[in-house]
């Protein structure tokens, strides 16, 4: 079995807890693409009737027009049944760090409006505590004064690169030098830890009140399920 196909397994799982006449948050990434193309393939089959998907990028709400999926938005569904979507960490409480793929504000604006938050991952994505990967957690900052923003974020964890505890990197688009930029038009600064985070809740409260911090990659007490998909089968942990 490979990645994609783990993925895909966890994302099929999670469909499952799809009824018709739900309000459904689309995820963004590869293992939230499989879950937005399944429900496609049921509201083809006329397995799934009468769904709206709320979508989290405009990557998603592509996919999910090109699926015939009827699309809104928040302003004219606040409340949202269900939301599918991936993660780049989980962590035994089921608190994720999401955001690799650039799309965490429209992600946490959806899915803080979801009654459940139903998170589909490959096993490599279960850490012992967030930011203990050694990969990017991402901060979705305004483009003025970034670098002033991104070492202000380094300071929070007593960073400043080298031997610090956290090291702050602007988010380059594909190949280009050129900054990458969000759906929503900002900059992602990506936050680099040496070892787990530890109290997120505080890391959390700290980044929001930086000035030019728009939204952190850490979704804390929202995932309501994890569906995980290993070589030994898959798991499904609820809060
Ligand atoms: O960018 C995101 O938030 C994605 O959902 C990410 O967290 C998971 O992406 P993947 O399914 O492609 O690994």
């Amino acid at each position: 079995l490979t990645q994609d196909d783990l993925k895909q397994i966890a994302a099929y799982k999670a469909v499952e807890f799809v009824e018709s006449g739900m309000v459904l948050g689309l995820g963004t990434g590869s293992t939230a693409t499989h879950a937005v193309s399944r429900i496609g393939e049921l509201l083809q089959q006329g397995k799934l009737e009468n769904i709206v998907g709320i979508p989290t990028s405009k990557k998603t709400h592509e996919q999910a027009l090109a699926l015939g999926i009827p699309l809104s938005d928040l302003d004219h569904h606040p409340i949202i049944d269900l939301a599918i979507d991936g993660a780049d960490e989980v962590d035994p409480d089921l608190n994720l760090v999401k955001g690799r793929g650039g799309s965490l504000l429209r992600e946490k604006m959806v899915e803080s409006a979801c009654r459940r938050l139903v998170v589909v991952v490959d096993e490599s994505k279960l850490v012992d505590g967030l930011g203990g990967s050694g990969l990017a957690m991402p901060v979705e900052v305004v483009p003025f004064c970034w670098a002033h923003t991104a070492r202000r974020l380094e300071s929070l964890f007593g960073g400043g690169g080298g031997a610090g505890r956290c090291v702050a990197k602007l988010r380059r688009a594909e190949g280009g030098g050129e900054p990458f930029v969000t759906d929503n038009a900002n900059y992602i600064v990506d936050l680099y830890f040496a070892g787990p985070i530890g109290d997120v809740e505080a890391a959390s409260d700290a980044m929001l009140r930086i000035a030019g911090v728009v939204e952190h990659g850490m979704f804390l007490d929202m995932a309501t399920t994890v569906i995980a998909a290993g070589a030994c089968g898959v798991t499904v942990k609820n809060k």
